[in-house]
């Protein structure tokens, strides 16, 4: 078996950056790139811890892009501000960023080039789609070149977790930050599988999953993982308690045997506009297929994510 080339593009949250740990702990996967969108983080932040986890696993080696884009709705300034607390952390102040393999180019140009340079890649997404979906725009033929997209992202058959002004709920926040991104992501032809709320839902943070993870915090990774959830629990209690295993489910489907994750195919479509911008429905018959990630074996999960955290 080969392993998985994959091009992983995140925006910087506590999650996105546990994700990163986790794939470049994966033994069946090539990191070939990462970028970053500007959404649920600080463009500096985002990058710094980026570069830095790269350095701890040394793996220098892989390439960083920054996407520029900024989404019509920005995330809220608390939730973007929340990831400066995993760089204050004592274990990531003593890592060097390596940014030698910082590109200059943009993130959209890196994705097509990345597409071009190598077969068969596999694009995992755990911020809005925006990168991906305006590299495609513009270099369309590319679109043959995605093996699969895994994109956190999206609601199906559950309530969105956006609850601003002018909005019924009904949006995940990645799909809302770029509703026309969205919108035409499911336009492209591409093999997506969509790790909504529909299937994160069974995830959420608990205690004893860290006390789990507390248990074997001899191994570094552990240690820091244990760390940055830390920083996740009650964070901002005013608008929402939970901090569920979004962007972690995303990066397992890398890793675990297929029938970890049940999916259903489904043609979607989204809405650009108020009230429910970034609603990602059902929509028989217009031939935008999506397979829906259904609720999971919750324990199969979290003992592949304890394994993967040992080292
Ligand atoms: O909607 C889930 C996405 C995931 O990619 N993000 C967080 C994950 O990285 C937005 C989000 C929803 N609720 C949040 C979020 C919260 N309470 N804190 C920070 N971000
Ligand atoms: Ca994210």
């Amino acid at each position: 078996m080969h392993n998985k080339k994959v091009i992983f593009d995140h925006d910087g949250g506590v999650d996105d950056l546990l994700a990163l740990m986790l794939v470049l702990s994966m033994d069946n996967v090539d990191l070939v790139g990462v970028t970053i969108t500007p959404a649920d983080c600080y463009l500096p932040d985002a990058t710094e811890s980026t570069l830095k986890i790269l350095s701890m696993f040394g793996r220098q080696d892989i390439p960083v892009a920054q996407g520029r884009y900024y989404g019509i709705n920005a995330f809220p300034a608390d939730w973007r501000a929340q990831p400066k607390i995993c760089n204050a952390l004592p274990r990531m102040l003593t890592t060097e960023a390596d940014s030698n393999n910082l590109l200059s180019c943009s993130a959209p140009e890196a994705i097509n080039h990345w597409l071009q340079a190598h077969d068969g890649v596999t694009v995992l997404m755990t911020g809005p789609c925006s990168n991906l979906v305006h590299a495609l725009q513009t270099h369309p033929h590319n679109c043959a070149r995605v093996n699969e997209v895994v994109w956190m992202g999206g609601a199906v058959d559950v309530a969105g977790n956006v609850a601003t002004h002018n909005h019924d709920t009904s949006a995940e926040w990645n799909a809302f930050w770029d509703p026309k991104a969205t919108q035409q992501l499911f336009t492209l032809g591409l093999k997506i599988k969509l790790i909504s709320l529909d299937a994160t839902n069974s995830l959420p943070v608990n205690k004893q999953f860290l006390v789990q993870l507390a248990a074997q915090q001899q191994y570094p990774m552990s240690d820091l993982a244990g760390q940055f959830w830390a920083t996740t629990i009650n964070s901002i209690p005013a608008y929402e308690f939970t901090y569920y295993m979004w962007d972690v489910l995303a990066a397992c489907y890398l890793g675990l045997p297929e029938d970890c994750i049940p999916f259903v195919s489904l043609e979607l479509d989204v809405s650009t506009h108020e009230p429910n911008a970034g609603q990602t429905f059902r929509s028989p018959g217009n031939g935008q297929w999506v397979d829906v990630a259904q609720p999971v074996d919750k324990q199969r999960v979290l003992d592949y994510v304890l394994q993967l955290l040992r080292r």
